[in-house]
């Protein structure tokens, strides 16, 4: 089910350029902090009110925006620790810019390729959507980014592509986890193409009018925002167009638990706890939990998907 309060949004619109742009200023100037005063010009509360506000589509508008703090304090990146509060501290060492990106397989444009020459084809960077996004916790963050689509389509993957794998840095040195066995390293995630070009696959380079800090994926990541979490792989090096369905890291380590899948579903419990209902981030243990939505909510955009599947076998 989808929350509509905006309901002269049409489904298929992400904000127009010009009006995120004015928007993007005004956010700008209510953020910036005087030079030498202590004290922001906002208060958190309406700082959020701000976020909360952009229009980005009928997505999320229901739910308020998490704060920025929880968002990039609390955080999966096994490849600094299994630790939720360490990745903030620990990501600090990733080195960012200038940054390459490998692309392989079934497309005409295979190479290695600089993450800032693949931006500015896109020049899309610019746009803010809101997107819930749920795992063992759930949130709601203004991304900055672009449809993974604008730019797997610049690779121009051929008919052969069916399926698409990302993989995560793989440098021990300065990923202190890949010295342990949690998972195989490096970190790989995948989709299939149909799902991989949805509107919806996102590509986040940033969150809250800034930089995507790095425990939170920097320079760019995956957003899916009908799947759960660890489909939404961090720090990607390579893109790997395939015709096969690839490996994906959770469903290596626990095939039984974590499927290729991944759609939020609060029917299909995971083995060892229910998935029916989640906690927004930020809240404590007297928050509500509230009910997890099927396709986290996003069933209208991406139902269609998987018509033809037995989404309790194929989870
Ligand atoms: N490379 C890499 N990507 C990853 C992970 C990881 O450990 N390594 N964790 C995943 C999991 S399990 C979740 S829930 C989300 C968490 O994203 P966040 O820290 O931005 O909330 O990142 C996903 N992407
Ligand atoms: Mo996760």
């Amino acid at each position: 089910m989808i929350i509509k309060t905006q309901s002269d949004i049409p489904s298929s619109e992400i904000t127009n350029v010009e009006v995120f742009k004015n928007r993007r200023k005004i956010i700008k100037a209510a953020l910036a902090t005087p030079v030498l005063g202590l004290i922001p010009n906002v208060s958190k509360a309406e700082e959020k009110k701000i976020f909360t506000d952009i229009p980005v589509g009928p997505y999320s508008q229901a739910l308020e925006t998490t704060d920025f703090e929880d968002v990039s304090s609390y955080n999966n990146y096994y490849e600094f620790s299994t630790d939720k509060e360490y990745p903030k501290i620990l990501a600090k060492n990733l080195i960012t810019n200038p940054w390459n990106i490998t692309v392989e397989g079934e497309a005409e444009k295979t190479g290695v390729f600089q993450l800032e020459d693949i931006l500015k084809k896109n020049s899309l960077e610019e746009r803010i959507y809101r997107f819930r996004c749920v795992e063992a916790w759930a949130m709601v963050v203004p991304w900055i980014g672009f449809p993974l689509a604008e730019m797997l389509q610049q690779f121009k993957p051929t008919s052969k592509a069916k399926f698409v794998e990302f993989t995560t840095l793989h440098d021990s040195e300065v990923m202190p986890g890949q010295q342990t066995k949690t998972l195989q390293w490096p970190y790989i995630e995948g989709l299939r193409i149909d799902e991989a070009m949805n509107p919806l696959s996102f590509i986040a380079t940033g969150m809250y009018d800034d930089v995507l800090p790095n425990q939170n994926g920097a320079p760019l990541r995956l957003v899916v925002p009908w799947k759960y979490g660890f489909k939404s792989i961090k720090a990607i090096v390579k893109i790997r167009f395939l015709e096969t369905i690839p490996a994906s890291s959770w469903n290596l380590s626990a095939p039984s638990e974590y499927g290729f899948y991944a759609n939020v579903n609060p029917n299909v419990p995971h083995p060892r706890w229910s998935q029916k209902r989640e906690r927004m981030l930020g809240g404590n243990i007297f928050t509500p939990k509230r009910d997890t939505e099927i396709f986290n909510g996003y069933a209208e955009q991406v139902a269609s998907l998987y018509n033809d599947m037995d989404l309790t076998k194929e989870f």
